[in-house]
Order: structure tokens, then C-alpha cells, then sequence
């Protein structure tokens, strides 16, 4: 039995949001959610979209290689320095949520060397639908599904669907494909999750990761007012 499967607050912050010197830190945000859902495509999107005008970096967590890590280099999202991987070597949440050592020093060390960063990204390594990261380690927290993971995904809940600061159900361009219905997934989703926001993403059409990246810099705007 999981003890550790409380909800902790979406209202609470990490403890520091600031550095040893007093500037202020990056804002962090994490990724989760099940296997293949598209959170390192996401990641690669985001940093295309937002590296102009940000100053970003990434953390993947994968459990025994640098796989997300090494596609987000071959695909040149962000100059290499800016990326780091953390090899979990275990069950991806124990990382995010549980001992969350290896990640905060990935992330603060990011912070030192190519620092002043406006946001890092947190990926974690596949999981299910109890996996939600430590408010310790992010400010904010992604849930990243899809449609081909299976229309009732929404409605079997969890703390990732229903807590997070934001759902994305991704590869709605697969919908037609594998018989998933949409509508049905965006009522189940608002149903578990109230007001907190929901968003519909296929990476290969238009639009791609438009919403999510505006949501981002929603996020930034609130943590640097
Ligand atoms: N058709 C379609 N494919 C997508 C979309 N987003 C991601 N994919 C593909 O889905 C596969 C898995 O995507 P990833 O981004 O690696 O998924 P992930 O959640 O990071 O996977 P893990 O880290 O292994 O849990 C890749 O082949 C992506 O190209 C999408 O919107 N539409
Ligand atoms: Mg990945």
C-alpha cells in the first residue's frame, strides 16, 4: 500500500523561490504522465516555441538511459549545456515525488551554469496515473495523456487528471484512428478536474503547441509580477 498518495495542495509553492545570492529563481515546471503520452515531444515544442524570448532549460528522467534527453539534443531544441538528464533507476515517481535530491541538484546546477534561467522544464519518465511531482521540486505541474491511451483515461481520475495545473490530452490528430472520442474525453476531464484548465493538442497539426506554450507564459508572467 502507497502512504505517499496524498494530494498535496495546488494552492502551495515550493519553499525557496529564491537563490542563496536573493535573485529570483526559475520557475519550474514539471511534466508527468503514462508511457509515450508525448511529454519529451511537448518539451521539444515548447522549447521551440518559447526559446526566443525565454532563457530556459530542461531535466529529463528516464530509469536506466538519457533516451528524452539524447532526442532533445539530437533535435537541437536548446543549446546542449541546457539540457540534463537524470537517470532514476527506479520507478519514475520515486524521483519526482519521493527523494527528490537528484532532480533539485540537476536543476539548481542547471541554474548555476547557464543561469539566469526564466523556466526550467522537469520531464518525468513514464508512469501511471497516481505519478504527481513534489511541490517541493516544481511551482507547477503538467498531466500529459492521449487519445490512443484510451477514451476513459479522464474518467478513471487520479491525482495527475484531477489535480494537476493543467491536463493536456494529446494526439487528438489519432482520434479517427483508434475510435477515441473527443467530446466524451474533454466532459470526463472537466467533470474530475472542475475549473482547472483542460487542453486538446495534436503536435502534428496546426495550432501544435500553441495553447500550452500561452499557458506557460501565463505561469512566467504570474511568477515574475
Ligand atoms: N500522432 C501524434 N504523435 C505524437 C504526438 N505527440 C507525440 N507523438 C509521438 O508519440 C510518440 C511518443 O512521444 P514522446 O514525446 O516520446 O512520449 P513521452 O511521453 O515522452 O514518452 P516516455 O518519456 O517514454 O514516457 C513519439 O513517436 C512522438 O512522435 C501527437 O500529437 N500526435
Ligand atoms: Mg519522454
Amino acid at each position: 500500500m502507497h502512504l505517499d498518495h496524498h494530494l498535496e495542495s495546488s494552492a502551495a509553492v515550493s519553499a525557496d523561490a529564491r537563490r542563496a545570492d536573493g535573485s529570483r529563481r526559475a520557475l519550474r515546471i514539471g511534466l508527468g504522465g503514462p508511457v509515450g503520452s508525448g511529454k519529451t515531444a511537448t518539451v521539444a515544442a515548447l522549447c521551440r516555441a518559447l526559446r526566443e524570448e525565454l532563457s530556459l532549460a530542461v531535466v529529463t528522467n528516464d530509469i536506466y538511459t538519457r533516451e528524452d534527453a539524447e532526442f532533445l539534443l539530437r533535435e537541437a531544441v536548446l543549446p546542449p549545456e541546457r539540457i540534463t538528464a537524470v537517470e532514476t533507476g527506479a520507478c519514475p515517481h520515486t524521483a519526482i515525488r519521493d527523494d527528490i535530491s537528484a532532480n533539485l541538484e540537476a536543476v539548481e546546477d542547471l541554474e548555476d551554469e547557464v543561469g539566469p534561467l526564466d523556466l526550467v522544464l522537469v520531464e518525468s519518465g513514464g508512469d501511471n496515473l497516481t505519478a504527481t511531482f513534489s511541490r517541493g521540486l516544481v511551482d507547477a505541474q503538467v498531466f500529459v495523456i492521449d487519445v490512443a491511451g484510451g477514451d476513459d483515461i479522464p474518467r478513471k481520475g487520479g491525482p495527475g487528471v484531477a489535480t494537476a495545473d493543467l491536463l493536456i490530452v494529446n494526439k487528438t490528430d489519432l482520434a479517427p484512428y483508434v475510435g477515441s472520442d473527443l467530446a466524451r474525453m474533454a466532459a470526463d476531464a472537466k467533470a474530475a478536474r472542475g475549473e482547472l484548465p483542460v487542453v486538446l493538442q495534436s503536435l502534428r497539426s496546426e495550432g501544435g503547441v500553441g495553447e500550452v506554450a500561452d499557458w506557460v507564459r501565463g505561469r512566467i508572467a504570474a511568477w515574475t509580477a
